[in-house]
């Protein structure tokens, strides 16, 4: 059954009626209505109908794009915006921002690590990569923060405490966004996280982890603390490699605190056989069958 979508018609902060598309009337204001646009492959196409869109209604307006796609191919997401932030752009965004603030016609962009712009005049410039951040980095970055409007739609709560994953299947862009280099929240902040996520709208966490049990004494640790705090955690799931299976401790934890669903990676067999020369076909059939 499908429920309803509310009218997508909303109010500015303001109170002032704005269109779906939520054109800012002044090109320069670096807030939320600033157009910044995240795109997957699968959603390339609207995002950069999207930006077509609002280039129509105002050619002023600057268009910074990031995510996994754009970061693949900055120069296709260039022809139709200004700005693509490649990788992780915790970092990256607030110093664009700070640039165009500075000048937002021509903004400094050149020695700002992780970005690909396009100049006034069309030329392409592609800078240098912004290193990964690190585990320390990622454990006091804020938490994610929804908006009621946002909240509406949240179906399951994605909780991210990875990222980067040590594996290398051939056919996945994992490697190409977040790197080889495996980081990770620290227990504090992931419980924190857990807790805070659970207190804006319960339901169905997705660990969004690439690889939620790359470092399974963590994991452990951190299941056993859920249990051990008493948090009540609703309903998850997350994505694991089929490895988890050679573990039943970590199996159970993972039941016992409400994980109903993996989805495992069937890793392409020579990443398998370097990482586990022992796994296999049986270790796959085993974890599809446990829990
Ligand atoms: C959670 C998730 C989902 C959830 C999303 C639920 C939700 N409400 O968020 C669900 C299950 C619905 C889903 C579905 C799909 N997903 Co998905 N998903 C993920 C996952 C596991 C985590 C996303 C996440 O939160 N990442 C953590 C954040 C911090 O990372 P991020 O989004 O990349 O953002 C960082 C940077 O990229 C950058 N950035 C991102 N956007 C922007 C925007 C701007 C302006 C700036 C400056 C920077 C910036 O800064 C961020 C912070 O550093 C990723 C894998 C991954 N690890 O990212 C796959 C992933 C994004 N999904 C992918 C795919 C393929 C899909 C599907 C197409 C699968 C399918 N066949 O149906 C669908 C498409 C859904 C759709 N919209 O049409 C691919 C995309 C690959 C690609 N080439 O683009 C990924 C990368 C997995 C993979 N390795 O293949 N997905
Ligand atoms: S194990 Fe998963 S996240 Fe890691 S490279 Fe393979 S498919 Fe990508």
């Amino acid at each position: 059954m499908h429920r309803r979508r509310p009218k997508s018609r909303t109010r500015s902060p303001s109170g002032e009626a704005s269109s779906p598309l939520h054109i800012p009337r002044d090109p320069t204001a670096l807030d939320h209505t600033a157009p910044r646009r995240t795109a997957i492959t699968r959603t390339a196409p609207q995002s950069f109908e999207l930006a077509a869109r609002i280039k129509e209604a105002n050619p002023r307006i600057k268009i910074i794009f990031g995510g996994p796609h754009p970061t693949a191919l900055p120069k296709e997401s260039l022809e139709f915006g200004d700005i693509v932030v490649t990788h992780e752009g915790d970092f990256t965004l607030p110093e664009v921002c700070r640039r165009l603030r500075d000048d937002f016609e021509n903004p400094v962009l050149g020695d700002v690590l992780g970005v690909a712009s396009k100049t006034n005049d069309g030329e392409i410039k592609i800078n240098k990569d912004r290193p990964f951040l690190t585990s320390e980095e990622l454990s006091s970055l804020p938490f994610p923060e929804y908006t009621e409007h946002e909240k509406q739609y949240i179906t399951h709560n994605v909780v991210n405490t990875s990222r980067g994953c040590p594996f290398e299947c051939e056919y996945c862009s994992v490697i190409d966004n977040f790197g080889r280099q495996f980081r990770f929240t620290d227990d504090d902040y992931t419980i924190e996280l857990i807790k805070y996520t659970i207190g804006i709208r319960r339901r169905p966490i997705f660990f969004g982890d690439d690889i939620f049990n790359a470092n399974r004494g963590r994991v452990k640790r951190i299941l056993s603390r859920i249990l051990d705090e008493g948090i009540d955690m609703p309903r998850w799931f997350a994505q694991v490699r089929v490895e988890s299976a050679c573990d039943p401790e970590m199996l159970k934890l993972m039941a016992r605190t409400g994980c109903s669903g993996r989805r495992s990676t069937i890793p392409s067999r020579r990443s398998l056989r370097a990482a586990f020369p022992g796994s296999g076909r049986s270790s796959i059939s085993t974890s599809f069958g446990a829990g």
